[in-house]
């Protein structure tokens, strides 16, 4: 385990406030993970198997004489492919049932009468979907590309509608290899059926399964959530947002939205901004109410409503250290269980929101889609009267930072097309990126994505990595936990230049934009599979002849395990920074990292070090960049 070491930005916060819960005598992710010492072996190598009560079972490595087969005979290939696929799943379900949920809230918004933001996407996407757009109004639109989208979960014929946005050659490679999503809910139980006990034993084949339900996750799930978002909230454009706990404000009642669901945190910014909130607030000594976003729930609100970004996974115990935090309030995913022994030691409530998720000792406040600002002001008003409690215990740090987020597709589009009328349809040219490109001015781009892990220096990762891959000339994109360690760093302001090589440098200064453009939360990666699709279909070539790449320096969670197969499945070089639980199998690891290559033209790498892994990307894209001769 290592804590962060010289990210500029984060490590004075980071240190301030560890030494704060130190002196308040309040646990930490990094205290726990350093109790945890040694971790699991079996576990960490992913050959420890419970599928069935005859277990657990373990494949010892380490001596000839322990077992080399579980009770039921199940091999270390068998356990570690089962386990990695379980995981591939859940992170699959988490994503998608997200994007049911915004499917869902469009057809509730139908009925509740609350108009779209993005009619023209909602009718682009009617379209693709070949709804009828001509009869009716923007309301019977919305109804059926919502019922559509719910369909996408559970329909019995068919495949995903989103895989015809792939190019041709990718489409020809999945259904030869019978991956092809066919529904997002069969693809997930299709997975938890093969690995159950005594089902399949091939690990080549339960990884195909896995692959498909990581497919109908990019390709489905998440595009769904992505897509009915941008409809229901608005499509991101780019405009500047703070970053980091500097943004708490010492007068103000503080609001931490952390999650992901953008339902409840669009409700928050309305309730936030009710004039009748505001004068409680004023009655209760507050000047005003000040909302901040965590994780990626911070991504979609400050891409739609320049909401603070206050922090990513590893600040979420750190902004309640602070003491001036009056509510933490939650949905869904990535929200650590020891908040409530956090928040417990100083006046902060925990306001858990989702049926899906409640914690013991947190305050249930259940949030409901056909009254969501009723819900809000609600929860609002439990923090605003929390502000008299505060103690004098208060340490906000100083440091925050600026930079540009909201870069959506369609804003991309609009950029490098510098023709405004080009934005009126998310399929616009994306020729100048190519041109620049195949020009050689940018060599390729590459996604840094993902969370914190305690096992590799915390934000370092992802900041070093992108520092060396702008100075290099590829344009980095990012999403997720990396997005909030890029800004807080400093690396999504325009003066950013100063640090990218000549070529990516010129480009951007001509754009007006910084070398690390910040595309959303991690169901957004979505828009990044669309824009290589376009980038590919424009050059007549598939996803994998691109150079481009992808990386998850400081990953934990199993959506980020879900996101690195669809990718990889979708032609995609992806390097982790940390490894799967994978290695017990050689077979597996090898699968993984190497034969994958040789059927889906993209495959995982494993390094550690970012300055290694910005090395390993740039050969790789070099390498794409001869075999299509530019
Ligand atoms: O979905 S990057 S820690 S917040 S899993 Fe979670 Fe990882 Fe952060 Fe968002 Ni993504
Ligand atoms: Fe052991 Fe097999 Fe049961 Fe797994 S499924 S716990 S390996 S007996």
């Amino acid at each position: 385990m290592q804590d962060n070491r010289n990210c500029n930005s984060c490590e004075p916060v980071l240190n301030a406030l560890l030494k704060k819960a130190k002196e308040d005598k309040v646990e930490t992710v990094w205290d726990r993970a350093r109790a945890m010492q040694p971790q699991c072996g079996f576990g960490e190598m992913g050959v420890c198997c419970t599928n069935c009560s005859m277990g657990p079972c373990r494949i010892v490595k380490i001596s000839p004489d322990g077992p080399k087969k579980g009770i039921c005979g199940a091999t270390e290939d068998i356990i570690a492919a089962r386990n990695l696929a379980r995981s591939i799943a859940a992170g699959a379900a988490a994503h998608s049932d997200h994007g049911r949920d915004m499917a869902e809230a469009l057809l509730d918004s139908v009925e509740q009468k609350r108009p779209v933001k993005d009619k023209e996407k909602l009718k682009f996407l009617a379209e693709e979907w070949g709804i009828e757009t001509s009869n009716g109004g923007i309301e019977e639109l919305a109804a059926k590309v919502a019922k559509t989208a719910l369909e996408e979960f559970g329909k019995p014929f068919g495949h995903l509608r989103f895989i015809e946005r792939a190019p041709k050659k990718r489409k020809e490679i999945w259904e030869k290899l019978n991956v092809i999503p066919r529904a997002i809910d069969r693809d997930v139980v299709e997975v938890l059926h093969s690995t159950h006990m005594g089902c399949d034993a091939d690990y080549r084949n339960i990884m195909n399964s896995a692959v498909r339900a990581a497919l109908s996750d990019g390709w489905g799930g998440s595009m769904i959530g992505t897509e009915l978002s941008d409809i229901l909230f608005g499509t991101p454009v780019p405009h500047e947002v703070e970053a980091n706990l500097g943004v708490l404000k010492k007068d103000s009642v503080n609001i931490v939205i952390h999650g992901h669901e953008p339902t409840l945190s669009e409700a928050m910014v309305i309730a936030v901004n009710d004039p009748e909130m505001l004068e409680i607030a004023k009655s209760q000594g507050a000047e005003s109410i000040n909302l901040v976003g965590m994780c990626c729930t911070g991504n979609e609100i400050s891409m739609r409503h320049s909401v603070p970004m206050a922090g990513n996974f590893f600040q979420q115990e750190l902004a309640i250290i602070t003491g001036a935090v009056e509510a933490m309030v939650v949905d869904v995913q990535c929200i650590m269980p020891s908040l409530t022994q956090v928040s417990k030691c100083y006046h902060t409530k925990l306001i858990t929101t989702s049926r899906k998720a409640k914690i013991p000792g947190a305050i249930h406040m259940e949030f409901d889609d056909k009254k969501p600002v009723e819900c809000a002001k609600r929860i609002v008003q439990e923090a605003i009267l929390n502000f008299k409690n505060r103690t004098g215990n208060i340490l906000i740090p100083e440091e925050k930072s600026k930079g540009k987020v909201g870069y959506s597709l369609e804003a991309i589009i609009k950029i490098l097309d510098g023709v405004t009328n080009t934005f009126a349809h998310p399929s616009g040219t994306v020729k100048p990126l190519a041109d620049a490109i195949k020009s050689g001015v940018v060599r390729g781009a590459a996604a840094i994505v993902g969370c914190n892990n305690h096992r590799v220096p915390y934000d370092e990762c992802h900041v070093e990595l992108a520092k060396e891959l702008i100075k290099n000339d590829v344009l980095v994109v990012t999403t997720g936990c990396g997005a909030h360690a890029c800004i807080k760093s400093g690396l999504m302001s325009d003066d950013t230049v100063k640090l990218a090589g000549k070529g990516l440098a010129t480009a951007c200064s001509l754009l007006k934009i910084p070398p690390v453009l910040h595309m959303g939360s991690c169901v957004d990666i979505s828009r990044i599979l669309k824009l290589v699709s376009m980038v590919a279909n424009y050059m007549d070539v598939d996803i994998k002849d691109l150079p481009v790449a992808a990386a998850a320096p400081e990953w934990m969670s199993e959506k980020a395990l879900s996101i690195g197969t669809y990718a990889v499945a979708s032609g995609i070089y992806v390097v982790l920074g940390v490894s799967p639980q994978i290695t017990g199998s050689e077979n597996l690891t090898k699968y993984l990292t190497s034969d994958m290559e040789n059927v889906y033209g993209g495959k995982f790498d494993i390094e550690p070090d970012p300055v290694k892994a910005a090395r390993k990307i740039l050969n790789h894209i070099e390498n794409k960049r001869k075999l299509l001769q530019i």
